[in-house]
């Protein structure tokens, strides 16, 4: 996959809150075009296999819990520098600690429930990607 895209999910809080068509104005409004996009839900043994990077986290079963408690919506998204630019368009982890117009800071509730996720690198925004998506979808 090309460099300039990365992985993102809206997640269950801000779903279910009905924010996922503001969150989208904000991603398009900040210059990213949407490659590949649907809504589904995680099983707790999906979300564990999403998140195996955490399992020795304290945090892992809580938040295969709540990745799979509702329903999510994963995308695929493409612009220069995006895996960077996308991270700072969603902000810090902690929305206490998210600068101000960020994603997390208007809309994630908490540290776990924190409304949206951003890949962390090249190489995982591809992986991510095709955790969702077939090669076909990825046009
Ligand atoms: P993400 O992978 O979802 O984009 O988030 P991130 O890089 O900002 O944070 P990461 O360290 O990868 O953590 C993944 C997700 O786990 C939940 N978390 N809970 N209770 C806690 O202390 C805690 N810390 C992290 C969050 O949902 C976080 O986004
Ligand atoms: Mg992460």
């Amino acid at each position: 996959m090309a460099t300039n895209r990365t992985f993102t999910m809206i997640k269950p809080d801000a779903v279910s809150a009905g924010n996922t068509g503001a969150i989208i104005k904000l991603i398009e409004e900040a210059g990213f075009k949407i490659v590949a996009l649907k809504k589904t839900q995680l099983s707790p043994e999906r979300a564990g296999q999403f998140y195996a990077v955490h399992k020795e986290r304290s945090f892992y079963q809580e938040l295969c819990t709540y990745m799979s408690s509702g329903f999510i919506v994963p995308m695929i998204l493409e612009k220069n520098n995006a895996v960077e630019d996308f991270r700072k368009l969603i902000g810090a982890t902690d929305p206490k600690k998210a600068e101000p117009g960020t994603i997390r800071n208007l809309f994630a509730k908490s540290i776990e429930a924190n409304a949206i996720h951003g890949s962390d690198s090249d190489e995982n925004a591809a992986i991510e990607g095709s955790f969702f998506f077939s090669q076909l979808e990825q046009f």
